[in-house]
């Protein structure tokens, strides 16, 4: 279980004049023990009627989203049929120009079948509907399955504010183990997602590796594991976040989003790109899937990819659903930037490292931009 005890959840204590005026959730602990310790997520406290966020959720102002100031990201998506004809080498180059520079790019006719998509985005609804109970069954301190894991927020022990997010993870080792401890509400729909994304995961990979000079190996992909992210209306979604500032850990993730919108992505400063450093929005593209580059890939490549950093804006008139797959290496492999581009770069960046210590660092700390980096950097 959770244990607050250490954390702000306990340590503030409140005027006794404003006690008196508490609603159940102005309280830290007792929110903290709600949400995260009894599993009602999110989704309980919006279920239970609020009309303001609470203040555990209220993220200073550097990390508020202003939903009007932030332009759409206008680069088409990248038509991966294209790869299997003439135009094969014009497609490589879109993928790889798009990995160096913003880092994020969208991919229509993938494979992954458009009834599947939709399918999918119901399957999220339909598990986060459930009754806490049902889902509370796989918090991680009492799981069944240790492939399984629903929570809240990211790391809400030791966050300043929470995300305005719950979520179930599903780790891929075989399809037996998935069909056997996998929520049944989402295992099907999942697993087939899993299937027929891993050729064009595959492709896009071969694409990259290619441009380093680097052959594809299966030690690029060496795990899988499939999320469903559900973000209820929210009464004051600028005063919040879905995600804060975070790149992703793996190689790659392929995301599904539905039509709400609210995905941000920053312009890094040192590519060649309009709007550097400002951030703009991954608008939705009906059968499209979000493709982004992960700190594994950025070290591989000794920095010529970009791990983007993005976030999520809450939603305050429908609930939004998300569904990434993150690709990434064994937890025992050795990481460092791959030879055959450090040869042509003279210099590494990264300094080696096992992968499991690198998940350790990123899952033992609140989001904070790109800073789980620094885990491997080289000053
Ligand atoms: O919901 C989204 O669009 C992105 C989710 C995300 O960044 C994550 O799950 O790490």
């Amino acid at each position: 279980m959770a244990n607050p005890s250490t954390t702000r959840f306990n340590s503030s204590p409140w005027p006794s004049k404003e006690k008196q005026n508490m609603t159940r959730f102005d309280n830290e602990t007792s929110l903290f023990n709600f949400v995260v310790r009894d599993g009602n997520g999110v989704k309980g406290i919006v279920d239970s009627g609020i009309s303001k966020v609470p203040q555990a959720y209220i993220q200073p102002s550097t990390e508020q989203i202003d939903k009007n100031n932030a332009p759409k990201c206008d680069i088409p998506p990248i038509d991966l049929s294209r790869l299997d004809g003439p135009d094969h080498d014009e497609v490589v180059n879109q993928i790889v120009r798009a990995a160096e520079t913003l880092g994020f790019f969208q991919v229509i006719n993938h494979g992954v079948p458009i009834e599947l998509l939709d399918s999918l985005k119901q399957t999220a609804h339909n598990f986060f509907g459930l009754p806490a109970e049902r889902k509370a069954v796989y918090r991680k301190e009492v799981s069944p399955s240790p492939l399984v894991k629903y929570g809240t927020s990211f790391v809400p022990e030791k966050e300043k504010a929470l995300e305005w997010k719950d979520y179930i993870s599903m780790a891929y080792t075989n399809d037996d183990e998935a069909l056997q401890q996998w929520p049944v509400e989402c295992r099907d729909d999942a697993l087939q997602y899993l299937k027929t994304s891993h050729e064009m995961v595959r492709k896009l990979l071969e694409a990259l590796m290619g441009s380093l000079g680097v052959e594809l190996d299966d030690s690029f992909i060496g795990k899988k594991m499939v999320n469903m992210n559900f973000y209820p209306t929210c009464p004051n979604p600028e005063l919040t976040v879905g995600v804060g500032r975070h790149s992703d850990m793996g190689t790659l993730t392929i995301l599904l989003q539905d039509g709400i919108g609210g995905l941000y992505v920053r312009v890094p400063e040192n590519v060649d790109m309009e709007k550097k450093g400002e951030w703009v929005e991954i608008p939705p593209i009906l059968g499209a899937l979000v493709i982004n580059v992960g700190d594994m890939l950025q070290i591989w490549s000794n920095g010529r990819y970009k791990s983007a950093e993005h976030r999520v804006r809450a939603t305050s008139t429908k609930s939004r659903v998300s569904i990434p797959i993150f690709v990434s290496p064994e937890a025992t492999q050795k990481i460092a930037p791959l030879p055959q581009v450090v040869e042509k770069d003279g210099v590494a960046r990264y300094t080696e490292f096992v992968f499991s210590d690198y998940m350790n660092n990123f899952f033992g700390n609140a989001h904070d931009g790109k800073k789980s980096l620094e885990f491997a950097k080289i000053n």
